[in-house]
């Protein structure tokens, strides 16, 4: 008998020991999707002389987590140009596995590429080839230097300021550890309403020592900046990009960072939005302050992503301003700034028509964000497995239009990182999608689950079937009772929880406002942007301008978004657009009570810490959703002055009940648990 015969035999006893039922035991989410581990009997063999931190870093995550039947990994740095730095091969040969990559980066990501498929059992094929569809795939944190996280959900930020550089979390290289096993290669640390002070001597200190900590995992660090910096931090008179002594401001600055910094990545600017300073406080345009940074972080590769997230008041029209203030800019930009949109042309609903910006500036770069984190879907509460949201904008926008994905972060420093168990699933979808939009988000999600919630042994395959069924179904779910029909922006004033179609906000903007965007009245409900209403699909393009334009091809999801609709309007069930909207909400609630019965399912087979955290969410979505639909529907109705139908459940609730409080944000850390509803 040979040794590799010898070594396959007794591999193949541990690997039917493994794979036998309970014997991989996921954690409480603390573990994310890394929780496993192999049985360490695998060999890493490379071709180079020295093993680089990320080689090693490759190489202990084989040894250490490798679960399939392969004795040894022959990795090798001679793959083609082609692959780019991220980009690897793999080639199955038998008892051995090669992979091949033109950058160390590239064997990191090729080592994760095969332990997923090594933990859901998956046959590695004879060959396989993956490059990334966008070099930059990015994270934004919205972590305030306080502590604080501007729509997080999951505890505080996850960078202890204060601690840093002396004192290090060991959550630090998890977390970098856990965007490199799904390839994501960015990260911007601070919120988009940036402190001037994050670009001080003593922050930047505290920066770097995450960029090292960073590096080895391909994470590069990113800052969110403040276009006033240099009248905040040095007392200029002026932050004008056309003034010659700021323009040198920012260039003294791009080498003091880059001194520390060698690889910094670049800037993420939000300008002119939400009473940030910018470029046309002093009569300069966009373009003209994204380029003067983009200079002073051209000699050293960096970047600028400069955010599209605006409110002109050329328009009256919210939907339409990102695309009026920033498409006659096509073209003026600097070939290191990005314009950095929002999927959708207001800001991150439940649903959206992607943002007509995409595409309207063919001699511009552009990304997509994301939100990750679940600002307007039910914060930590609420299920929401987001792929299929993301996918959708990648129905309408081809992937290849743009050059990079960003996704506001959902991290905080809560145990499991994401306060919601599930939530994971989106930090993990984002990056994958992130690397290859043409994934399913079935696929994301059978991933996920094999390598986080429920080890994929015998027996396991009905459970995860049912979660897989839950959790896909989850977003579309949260539509339903929150939103349907294409209504938004109907949230609680501020914190954006709970229903409030009826608030008004003496002194708010009016498009902060629910009313602005529903419009309910005697004849019908929904924002007219048809071209006899404000005419937003003009700015979409043909044949899509039509469909949208006219309300009887217009998709029913995004009815109410693009017209206003009587409420008598036969929609293609034949049912009225009343009755339609009634069921929707019905709907919505029955499932998400169906949610619970399909977790219940697993109880036995995931972490029971885990189950009772998701189980206790799951409660209080449904009491949620009721909410939601009660609200909604006892408002509307009193517009409508129609009867609800026969088949749908009556309000639990009354209105005067549902006015009185304003459903708040609930903390699942806190005693009072389960529902804070706070008074006006
Ligand atoms: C970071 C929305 C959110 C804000 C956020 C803003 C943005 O308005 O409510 O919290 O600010 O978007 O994306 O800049």
């Amino acid at each position: 008998m040979t040794d590799a015969m010898l070594r396959r035999i007794i591999f193949a006893i541990l690997f039917a020991c493994i794979v036998s039922p309970a014997a991989v035991a996921y954690s409480s989410g603390e573990g994310l999707w890394l929780d496993h581990g192999g049985e360490g009997v695998v060999e890493v063999k490379f071709d180079v002389r020295k093993l680089t931190p990320t080689l090693t870093e490759a190489r202990n995550a084989f040894r250490s987590r490798w679960t399939g039947d392969h004795w040894r990994l022959n990795v090798s740095l001679k793959g083609p140009k082609s692959l780019g730095r991220d980009g690897f091969e793999i080639r199955n040969r038998g008892e051995e596995i090669d992979l091949v990559a033109h950058h160390e980066l590239g064997v990191l990501y090729g080592v994760y590429h095969l332990l997923r498929l090594g933990v859901s059992g998956q046959t590695i094929p004879d060959y396989l080839r993956e490059v990334p569809a966008y070099d930059l795939r990015m994270l934004n944190h919205w972590d305030n230097l306080d502590g604080t996280v501007e729509r997080g959900y999951a505890g505080s930020s996850l960078w202890k300021w204060e601690d840093l550089p002396d004192s290090v979390s060991p959550r630090y290289e998890a977390y970098a550890r856990a965007n490199a096993s799904v390839g994501i290669n960015g990260t911007v640390l601070n919120n988009v309403n940036a402190s001037p002070r994050i670009l001080s001597a003593d922050y930047l200190g505290k920066v770097k020592k995450l960029a090292d900590i960073f590096r080895p995992f391909g994470l590069k660090v990113y800052l969110s900046v403040n276009f006033a910096s240099p009248m905040a931090l040095d007392s200029l008179s002026t932050a004008d990009p056309l003034d010659p002594a700021v323009q040198k401001w920012w260039q003294r600055k791009a080498r003091e960072i880059y001194g520390l910094i060698p690889d910094f990545g670049g800037f993420l600017v939000k300008a002119n939005s939400e009473g940030q300073p910018g470029p046309m406080d002093y009569g300069r345009s966009h373009a003209e302050g994204a380029n003067m940074l983009a200079k002073a972080l051209r000699p050293y590769g960096g970047i600028v992503m400069w955010r599209s997230f605006v409110y002109s008041p050329i328009d009256a029209d919210r939907a339409k301003q990102a695309y009026m203030e920033f498409q006659p800019l096509d073209g003026k930009f600097d070939s290191n700034v990005i314009i950095q949109i929002k999927n959708g042309p207001i800001d991150f609903q439940p649903r959206e028509p992607y943002s007509p910006l995409f595409g309207a500036m063919p001699h511009t770069q552009q990304m997509v964000e994301f939100q990750v984190t679940q600002e307007y879907l039910g914060h930590a509460n609420h299920l929401a497995y987001l792929a299929p949201m993301w996918k959708e904008f990648f129905d309408y926008v081809p992937s290849t239009s743009i050059k990079a994905a960003a996704g506001v972060a959902n991290i905080g420093d809560d145990p499991n990182w994401t306060g919601h168990p599930l939530a994971q699933a989106n930090w993990y979808a984002f990056g994958r999608l992130a690397w290859n939009p043409q994934l399913t988000s079935d696929e994301i999600l059978s991933e996920w689950i094999d390598q986080s919630l429920v080890s994929p042994c015998e027996g396991t395959a009905e459970v995860k079937n049912t979660l897989m069924g839950m959790m896909l179904k989850s977003r579309e779910t949260v539509v339903d009772y929150m939103m349907p029909l294409g209504l938004h922006h109907i949230f609680a004033f501020g914190h954006h929880y709970g229903p409030e179609p009826w608030c008004d906000v003496p002194g708010a903007r009016p498009d902060w406002l629910p009313k602005y965007y529903h419009r309910a009245d005697s004849e019908g409900l929904g924002f007219d942007r048809s071209p006899s209403g404000s005419d937003a699909v003009s700015q979409y393009p043909e044949p899509l301008r039509s469909q949208l334009a006219d309300i009887d091809t217009c998709p029913e999801e995004f009815l109410l978004w693009f017209h206003h609709v009587p409420w008598d309007h036969k929609m293609k069930s034949g049912r009225t657009m009343w009755d339609e909207l009634c069921h929707a909400y019905e709907r919505g609630v029955s499932q998400a009570v169906r949610q619970q019965r399909a977790w219940e399912s697993a109880r036995l087979d995931v972490d029971s810490v885990l189950f009772a955290d998701v189980e206790r969410r799951l409660m209080t979505q449904v009491r949620d959703a009721q909410w939601w639909k009660d609200a909604c529907l006892l408002y509307f109705q009193q517009y409508s002055l129609k009867p609800f139908p026969a088949d749908v459940t009556l309000p639990v609730h009354t209105l005067e009940e549902l006015r009185e409080v304003n459903l708040g944000i609930t903390n699942f850390e806190s005693p009072s648990a389960s529902l804070l509803n706070t008074k006006r």
